[in-house]
């Protein structure tokens, strides 16, 4: 921290002209500060303060008075931070960023002087509680993030409200939906990427030039102006960034990560073990079974439905033994059901712990329970009570926890949620304790709700993770959750839109998010069914839910032929999995999104001449390509990235036809216009319904095991490398007990790996074990690719047998797991 006192000088902003509300102009003056400057105007202060070199954190104060210093979403610790700045007469600088405010224009610069983000003309506009902030739109830029919201993966040219909607039948441009996630990231422009999130919980609204060309804007009715300018200049250091500020996403169980099995509802404990039954009869690997509402009492959050599961712990017991868990629906709405010896009622009213009406009354309306009281989640106290509700839960063995219809969702109200005045009562965080309406809760509440119970989980069994899965939050609610993206629909267009959504969701902080594969409204066609069981089995959260009074939708419902290859992709799942747990825990560790946009890790491929309104990669190592109109036959083309790729399925360099394949489908730019055959990044493919186009970065070392039928297993034979030889090759080993927080602690191993093209071949690197798990496996077989001939394989002075073939254009070894540094050299002889 650099105080720069003697520079607190109050410097009048030579041409600080700016426009108000009402159009007039006034100076401005600029006084710099400890990390940052101030600006005064006749109405206002903007406070700018560099967090660090990277976060700028603005706020701007009416008549004087800065909005409270106070958050949901970022700690105080990081709002405390203070990075060292360097003034200027015009602004301030960081070790990376130069902040300039004049002619009333507030410009963020990077060193060399390009743009990352700048306001418009009348950048700040106040209209009694209400303001608007406008920023200038370079044409080249394109914007992500903003949660699930739909509309496709570029929010350019589109407008968005932040209003958490119980979305039931929602459709593809349907705004807004269930979560409020006031942040973007901006591409494309002069100075890289950078992110704005905004942290007011009120109905703000976004605006990306579709009101006015060029203008980015973006607002609220009320509540704080604060927002923070995160610098990239990658897509990535923004993500970081931002997951700095509001927090990363836990390490996930890893069960969590298997396939699960849900429906609205499984109607009783036979129901249950049947599907349970059949998927392992069929041998679908499969690691949890989800029970929705009717599995409880009359709805009732908290109970549970003795006549249809007489005996749920010994259910739970029976599946656990069959490495399945359980995971239960815990909604919010309580039923306000006095002298019933409701044990949720009677404490949470004895605690005091509802939402009130504006006069004074408890707050009580329909939902799923009949009349309903709702807890304050905005209370410490009342957090801590509802998170002590879980113990009888997890006694009975449920693994984690649903909290769904937390937008709140009311019944029988054509606003789908509370009256605007209700009341809540702040008492909680760094905040002053005061009343706050629903219009400043709303957006905020399911994300409290999502860390009462994630608090709750915790303290209960403070050894083991917490899992929980919500419908509706806010910025930072990956601290405490998952989340899915509601009551979608059986439709080619959804399943496109879904992958869309969690690209998004990824980049707003939300690593861990699925759809509910066939959608939970209507039902899918057989083929609609099996495409979405291929890339369900690439969402973080892959689960299979539908609608009561919907076909059912489980992995055999259509016949043999499509379980086939339902059962072949989630089997690809469980055999990437060392893969997957990888990016977890690097997730929790960077905030980068598991899947993500090619652009992510490949900064060119947004400007690529293929349609790629739904690639995505995993990890960015592996390149998943479905067919831009998954519903149509028509051939298309897939642009790699530069670098050279390889097809997942065949192992070959990518576009090389397999040995029984007679089509070469590798295609080039000038080849498509009938040039010359070179070498080139564009794939043709024609779409079958068993095959999903996958490509792995040339330079990757690909983690793969055996197929289990439930992580609980221990998967048969050794690891598995998959070495894709090429430029910067490298890969993750990570494993711990899946389960427990003994991570924390040094309970994990972690090797990272690397592999280098020699002019004899590759030699492959195997890192020292840090942490002190010893993983499952103990011994590794290699597969090199692209290998053409045979190989003398060596491990220090060793030799080590291999095996070459010519048809798949592969060599591979196996050898004893080293915790010690190991180089293998691989050699043409
Ligand atoms: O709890 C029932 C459903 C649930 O299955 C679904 O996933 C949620 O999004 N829930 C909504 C209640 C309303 C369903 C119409």
């Amino acid at each position: 921290m650099l105080l720069c006192a003697a520079l607190s000088a109050t410097v009048l902003a030579s041409a600080a002209q700016s426009a108000l509300a009402q159009g007039q102009t006034v100076s401005a003056a600029m006084t710099a500060q400890p990390a940052g400057m101030e600006v005064a105007r006749a109405d206002m202060r903007m406070r700018v303060t560099a967090l660090t070199d990277d976060i700028l954190r603005v706020t701007i104060g009416r008549d004087g008075t800065m909005p409270e210093d106070a958050s949901w979403a970022v700690s105080p610790e990081m709002r405390d931070r203070e990075a060292r700045v360097t003034p200027a007469s015009d602004g301030f600088s960081t070790a990376t960023m130069r902040v300039t405010f004049a002619d009333g224009r507030l410009t963020v610069t990077d060193m060399s002087g390009a743009v990352i983000t700048q306001d418009a003309p009348n950048s700040v506009t106040l209209d009694g509680s209400a303001f608007t902030l406008r920023k200038a739109m370079p044409q080249s830029e394109r914007y992500f993030g903003m949660g699930d919201k739909t509309g496709g993966m570029d929010r350019r040219g589109k407008s968005f409200v932040n209003w958490n909607t119980d979305a039931f039948g929602f459709s593809s441009a349907d705004d807004p939906i269930y979560k409020s996630i006031p942040f973007f990231i901006g591409v494309g422009g002069a100075g890289g990427s950078y992110g704005i999130f905004l942290d007011n919980t009120w109905r703000t609204w976004f605006d990306f030039g579709h009101k006015e060309e060029g203008v980015l804007s973006f607002g609220g009715p009320d509540g704080p102006i604060d927002y923070y300018i995160i610098n990239g200049p990658s897509t990535a250091e923004v993500v970081r960034r931002y997951t700095d500020l509001t927090g990363k996403a836990p390490l996930t169980p890893q069960w969590a990560l298997g396939y699960q099995q849900s429906r609205y509802s499984y109607m009783s404990a036979e129901e249950v073990r049947d599907v349970a039954a059949r998927l392992r009869a069929e041998r679908i690997p499969t690691d949890v079974m989800w029970l929705d509402i009717d599995f409880q009492d009359r709805n009732r959050p908290f109970t549970v439905n003795t006549k249809t599961f007489p005996d749920l712990p010994g259910l739970i017991e029976d599946l656990g033994d069959d490495g399945m868990k359980v995971i239960t629906i815990t909604d919010l709405h309580i039923a306000a059901a006095p002298n019933e010896g409701y044990t949720p009622y009677e404490t949470g009213t004895a605690g005091d712990h509802w939402v009130k009406r504006a006069d004074g009354q408890t707050y009580v309306a329909p939902v799923w329970p009949g009349p309903s009281v709702f807890p304050d989640f905005t209370q410490e106290s009342t957090r801590d009570w509802w998170g002590a509700l879980f113990e009888e839960q997890l006694d009975w063995g449920v693994a984690g926890a649903w909290n769904d219809m937390n937008e709140p969702a009311i019944f029988e109200t054509p606003t789908k949620t509370m009256p605007l005045d209700n009341v809540h009562r702040i008492a909680s965080d760094d905040f002053a304790p005061r009343t706050a309406t629903q219009l400043e809760m709303h957006n905020v509440y399911g994300m409290e709700n999502t860390r009462a119970t994630y608090d709750g989980l915790r303290t209960l069994r403070p050894d083991e993770r917490a899992y929980v899965m919500t419908r509706a939050s806010y910025a930072g609610g990956q601290r405490y959750s998952v989340t899915w993206t509601g009551d979608n629909t059986a439709s080619w267009d959804h399943l496109k839109l879904s992958i869309q959504q969690i690209i998004n969701l990824g980049l707003s902080g939300f690593s861990y998010s699925g759809a509910d594969v066939s959608g939970f409204g209507g039902g899918p066609s057989a083929d609609l069914l099996t495409r979405w069981f291929q890339i369900g089995a690439f969402y973080p959260v892959f689960r299979n839910h539908s609608a009561k009074d919907t076909p059912r939708v489980e992995p055999w419902v259509d016949g043999p032929e499509h379980l086939a290859i339902r059962r072949r992709f989630i089997e690809e799942r469980y055999r990437l999995m060392p893969y997957l747990y990888g990016l977890a825990e690097l997730n929790a560790r960077t905030g980068d999104p598991i899947l993500r946009p090619v652009f992510y890790d490949y900064p060119g491929a947004l400007n690529a001449a293929c349609d790629q309104s739904w690639t995505f990669t995993v990890g960015g190592a592996m390149l998943v390509a479905p067919p831009p109109k998954p519903e149509s036959p028509q051939q298309y083309d897939v642009c790699l990235p530069a670098g050279g790729w390889y097809d997942y399925w065949t192992g070959l360099p990518a576009g090389e036809p397999a040995a029984d394949q007679d089509d070469a489908p590798i295609l080039s730019a000038t080849q498509a216009t009938g040039g010359p055959r070179v070498p080139s990044s564009i794939v043709r493919e024609t779409p079958r319904l068993d095959h999903l186009p996958i490509f792995v970065r040339a330079g990757t070392i690909l983690p793969r095991q055996a197929v289990v039928q439930s992580l609980s297993e221990t998967p048969a034979g050794p690891l598995m490398l998959d070495v894709y030889p090429g430029e910067d090759c490298r890969g993750t080993l990570y494993a711990d007990d899946g389960h427990s927080m003994a991570f924390q602690q040094g309970g994990y191993v972690r090797q990272e790996l690397t592999c280098t093209v020699t002019p004899e071949g590759v030699s492959i690197d195997i890192g020292a074990r840090e942490g002190r798990f010893s993983p499952w496996w103990q011994q590794i077989a290699v597969t090199v690719h692209g290998w053409d001939g045979t190989a003398e394989v060596r491990q220090g002075r060793r030799t080590l047998d291999s095996r070459s073939d010519a048809a798949t254009r592969t060599v591979g070894f196996t050898f004893d797991a080293p915790s010690r540094p190991t180089e293998i050299t691989v050699a043409r002889n």
